[in-house]
């Protein structure tokens, strides 16, 4: 048995990019036999391996990786192996004096029963089901776990047909059949794959099934399997099946390969969804949707992750990766590929608003903390910790730069060249920039950077208005700062969308005084591509000073530093044609209010109104001009979470008193104004998933939300209405927030109400968990112990320790952070006892205390203490590369 469990004498080694080799061996076919027991599974794999011709590998010993397996029998070409031609050692298998081309036959035997890693081949309420990606396979069989590695796999799985009625694999199914009260499905897949692409499910599943006729003419069958009491909750992630089929088609020309496309809905899953080649699993709240149980969010979530998996088809099977390090390529690629399909289904600007909004937040933080690194990173303890916002998201900015530096059109003619040159192939990301640049004759030698370097670019503006010339002169400089093992960062290659607005907010014609600098334009903006230190843009022939409004639709991942009084920013979120820009003016203006309201508190002053700020919120809320979801997300005041990483020293306590002082206030200048939007949008009867819907439901409920931080009787009247006449779980859920987010008395009420409704419904419990976990009201840690201990709180389960432990930690600063260590001793406790149940949840928990030197010290000596004493326990090389870096 392998053990994945390290102390301090065995530090896990890391694995560097520049170390990488070719594969030695490749194995052209995979033929795999599943015999499920309820006591044990056995695996016999037959694999068909030949010499790498591209190899400089002269020896003859084969190197297999395999984890918590019995190896039972090892044969080649049909002689069984003594013990001295084979070594297991850790999770190495070493198997000497292999012939040049050989079938290997491994029988291992597993305990999916006992693996609650959710890695490999596990249980799920009673259902069998894979993740392999990135290295799970190696914990069914002894196998060469790489991506590079791609071969035609062949399955059969054989299980009691009576609690396994539903057998599944890649492919499509060739043959079947039964013998006494077992019955068994052989499955083929023609495209060639890495293992990590392996899936097999087996359960007693009902399924929604429809077909997509493809743009050649050729008929899909569609099938989406769930536990049966959830079959009433699939047909909206078919419906966003069939919608992303059709975008693919329409929008990158890519057609789906197989005749069949299975989803699988699973309750226990360590994230999302996985793109598994015709078989995707999924994580239950990524496929079930029903108005009565799911909100917008929860709809459009299902929407982006059914996308997403759909496109991974061809960025990321047809053509995969060909190592780790290149995971950016298929996730930074495909995550930009469901961001514009998700654009092109609802609202383009509020959802861009979303992506930065989560950019800035999360990805920034880790951006300047001590896991940094860059999309393509250099080296790494344990894959699963670089499954990051870094690498997706940030990834995703770089392949939206490139989109913008050459334009719609060329970016399209780079996608061909690169699916048409790498079909079938294991990847590289200079490949993929190799296509476009040749695509569009372009060179992106200098853009590449952004692959090789982390950190967020400052960007400094600075603008200057001479009257007589009537030239506007631009001076932007940018400085990346250190981050860990990178220092003297160089400058990047950027492209700036910039408008220029007159007085009255209009935009004005853009006249650059030299063109060449100009890289790509619209109506109104022009994009600069700015890559050195500093560099001056002159525009021309204006009659007065304009007001700029630079990175238009955020068109690079940079902070700014920039200056501005905050009548330009009311003036910016009043007028500027580029809603994304409307939106950060109006986030910029309250987060310059806060900071000095922050500084105040700090020197023992008191707060008062700020008036500049009740105006402009005032000006957002009956301005005709916008869409109510902007409105909505216009008038959402920055997040803690976003206060505390803009923060150079963090105090939770002052961010949490500044943020709930602006809250109230804001509600009491606003509150006729709120309360007259919040009754002119009625509640509906029959859900409608449209983006004017759901701007409705968002603008009305951050009413409400407003409306409950002023508080009184007729507004707690009101929401408790809104909670019990909704038709809807959006609205259901907003009432119930912001009753258990109060200091109402029905909120005890309200809570074992909604317990008794929902209490079959697990999504429904795990959004219970979560509101209550990130109640901000003294004795937060009570409350979480307690729910801990509840019947429905579920360890094994990372939906209900996201649910709970994350929305306590991650959701709920003020009472995480408390000043005696009890929030950090508590996430330290949960983090060693996940670290032996499942490590990659672990690890997740883990960055939370991971920029513990970013705070007060009050708080961070609290958070060293804590994440010094998990450091002394046996630990996962997942845990132990977070907690170890994070110290260091
Ligand atoms: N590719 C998977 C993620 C696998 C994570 C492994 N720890 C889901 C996705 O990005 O589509
Ligand atoms: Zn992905």
């Amino acid at each position: 048995m392998a053990n994945a469990i390290s102390d301090a004498k065995t530090t896990p080694k890391a694995i560097q990019l520049a170390d990488y080799k070719v594969p030695a061996f490749l194995i052209s076919t995979t033929c795999l036999e599943f015999d499920l027991y309820e006591s044990h599974t056995d695996v016999t794999a037959i694999l068909t391996l030949d010499r790498n011709p591209a190899t400089d590998y002269v020896g003859s010993e084969l190197e297999l990786v395999g984890a918590d397996l019995t190896l039972t029998a090892l044969i080649i070409d049909g002689e069984p192996l003594g013990e001295d031609r084979y070594q297991v050692e850790g999770e190495s298998l070493c198997i000497r004096s292999v012939p040049d081309s050989f079938t290997l036959e491994i029988q291992t035997r597993i305990l999916p029963q006992n693996n609650t890693s959710l890695e490999g081949l596990y249980l799920s309420n009673g259902m069998y089901c894979t993740q392999c990606e990135a290295e799970g396979f190696r914990k069914i069989t002894y196998y060469l776990d790489r991506p590079d590695v791609m071969s035609q796999f062949t399955t059969k799985i054989t299980a009691n047909k009576a609690s396994y009625p539903i057998l599944l694999s890649n492919g499509n199914p060739i043959e079947r059949g039964v013998e006494g009260e077992r019955h068994w499905v052989v499955w083929e897949d023609p495209f060639k794959k890495p293992c990590y692409l392996f899936a097999l499910v087996a359960g007693d599943l009902s399924s929604l099934e429809d077909t997509f006729v493809t743009m050649s003419g050729r008929t899909i069958d569609l099938q989406i399997f769930v536990e049966p009491h959830d079959i009433d909750k699939c047909a909206h992630a078919m419906d966003s099946l069939k919608r992303s089929m059709q975008w693919d088609e329409e929008t990158y020309g890519r057609e789906y390969d197989l005749d069949i496309y299975m989803i699988v809905a699973v309750s226990h899953f360590n994230m999302g969804a996985m793109e598994n080649k015709g078989l995707n699993v999924f994580n239950t709240s990524c496929v079930l949707a029903h108005p009565g149980t799911t909100t917008d969010a929860g709809f459009q979530r299902v929407e982006a992750v059914i996308a997403h998996e759909y496109f991974h088809n061809w960025s990321g099977n047809r053509v995969t990766c060909r190592d780790w390090f290149q995971l950016s390529l298929k996730e930074g690629f495909t995550v930009f590929r469901d961001q514009e399909f998700s654009a092109d289904m609802g609202s383009r600007t509020v959802k861009r608003v979303e992506d930065v909004n989560v950019l800035r937040t999360v990805q920034f933080a880790e951006d300047a903390g001590p896991m940094a690194h860059p999309i393509r990173p250099e080296s790494y303890i344990e894959i699963n910790n670089f499954y990051t916002v870094t690498v997706y998201e940030k990834g995703a900015e770089i392949v939206r730069m490139i989109h913008t530096l050459v334009g719609a059109e060329g970016f399209r003619q780079g996608s061909d060249l690169y699916f048409e040159r790498h079909d079938g192939e294991a990847a590289t990301c200079d490949d993929f920039v190799a296509a476009m640049e040749d695509a569009n004759n372009v060179d992106l030698s200098h853009f590449k950077l952004w692959y090789r370097q982390a950190g967020t670019p400052v960007i400094g503006v600075d603008g200057k208005y001479d009257k007589d010339s009537c030239r506007y002169e631009l001076t932007l400089t940018q400085r990346t700062p250190d981050t860990p093992g990178q220092s003297n960062k160089e400058p990047l290659q950027i492209p700036v969308a910039i408008g220029l607005l007159d007085a009255e907010g209009r935009d004005l014609p853009l006249e650059l005084e030299d063109a060449s600098v100009v890289t790509t334009t619209t109506e109104t903006s022009v994009v600069l591509s700015l890559s050195k230190k500093s560099q001056t843009f002159a525009f021309v022939n204006l009659a007065s000073e304009p007001v700029p409004s630079v990175f238009r639709g955020f068109s690079a991942p940079v902070k700014l530093e920039y200056q501005r009084e905050n009548e330009t920013l009311a003036f910016l979120a009043a007028n500027d044609s580029d809603g994304f820009n409307r939106w950060s003016a109006s986030q910029q203006l309250a987060v310059n209010t806060m900071q000095r309201m922050i500084a105040r508190l700090d020197e023992g002053l008191s707060l008062e109104r700020s008036v500049e700020l009740c105006e402009a919120y005032g000006k957002v809320l009956i301005d005709k001009t916008l869409d109510k979801a902007m409105i909505s997300s216009m008038m959402s005041l920055p997040s803690e979470a976003y206060m505390a990483e803009i923060s150079t020293t963090v105090n939770p306590a002052l961010i949490y008193e500044v943020r709930r002082f602006l809250k109230h206030d804001l509600a009491d200048y606003l509150s006729e104004s709120l309360l007259s939007t919040y009754q002119s949008i009625p509640l509906e009867e029959v859900y409608d998933f449209s983006a004017e819907a759901i701007a409705k439901r968002s603008l009305r409920n951050t009413c409400l939300d407003y409306l409950m931080a002023q508080g009184g009787e007729e507004v707690d009247a009101l929401c408790v209405e809104q909670y019990s006449n909704a038709k809807n779980m959006t609205d259901q859920m907003a009432g119930f927030k912001a009753l258990v987010h109060s200091d109402s008395d029905n909120k005890a009420a309200v809570i074992e109400k909604f317990y008794q409704q929902w209490k079959n419904e697990a999504l429904v419990i795990d959004q219970w968990f979560m509101v209550q976990a990130s109640a901000p009201q003294d004795g937060g840690l009570a409350r979480v112990e307690a729910l801990m201990s509840h019947p429905a709180f579920e360890m094994t389960n990372p939906n209900k320790v996201r649910a709970l432990i994350g929305g306590f930690c991650n959701g709920n600063l003020v009472n995480f952070h408390k000043q005696d260590g009890s929030g950090y001793k508590f996430l330290a406790d949960q983090i060693i006892r996940l670290n032996e149940l499942n490590p990659q949840i672990a690890a997740r928990l883990s960055g939370i205390m991971s920029r513990w030197r970013k705070y007060d010290d009050v708080y961070s000596k609290g958070m060293e203490k804590e994440m010094t004493r998990i450091l002394t326990a046996p630990l996962s090389p997942d845990v132990y590369e977070v907690v170890s870096k994070s110290l260091n």
